[in-house]
């Protein structure tokens, strides 16, 4: 059997990080535990490109650009759309998932979806707290995972 377990890359990897000012309370907290996770895994500061958008929505096209680019190894979009009282919620949070994916198969790049989707604000601050218990540091452990796995398929 051909198996390939989940593993941290074997070299240096560039990442960029797409994050909402939107809930920038929140949303900082899950850019800082990504960033954690990076640094816990080898990545380098210098190798880290964080860019500011407005809301969630935007977040699909930054990445694009990013992805486009070529210039890194894997894009993570980190955000927090929170529901309120008006159908506005699914149009943010259904765009910017299938935005995000979309960028992940046209450029065939780790596009990882760090955007908090919650009822409400406690909710989102149980998800970006500290260590495992931030959504963060999952998505960007998922993001190095992603990137080891492709460097693998192709070597293959
Ligand atoms: N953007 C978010 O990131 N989170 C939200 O909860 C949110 N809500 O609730 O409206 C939100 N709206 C702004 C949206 O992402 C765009 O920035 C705006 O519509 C301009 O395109």
């Amino acid at each position: 059997m051909n198996e390939f377990p989940l593993e941290m890359p074997q070299r240096q990897c560039n990442i960029a990080i797409v994050a909402s000012e939107f809930n920038h309370f929140i949303v900082q907290q899950l850019v800082d535990g990504a960033v954690d996770a990076l640094g816990r895994n080898g990545v380098e500061e210098q190798y880290i490109t964080l860019i500011w958008v407005p809301g969630a929505f935007e977040l699909p096209l930054a990445a694009d650009v990013l992805a486009s680019a070529g210039q890194h190894d894997a894009v993570i979009a980190l955000g927090a759309v929170i529901r309120g009282g008006t159908p506005h919620f699914d149009y943010v949070a259904g765009e910017c998932a299938r935005g995000i994916a979309q960028v992940g198969l046209k450029y065939s790049l780790p596009a990882i979806f760090g955007v908090l989707t919650t009822d409400n604000v406690d909710q989102a601050l149980e998800r970006a707290g500290s260590g495992s218990g931030n959504k963060g540091f999952d998505t960007a452990v998922a993001a190095l995972q992603m990137i080891a796995l492709l460097d693998g398929l192709r070597d293959k």
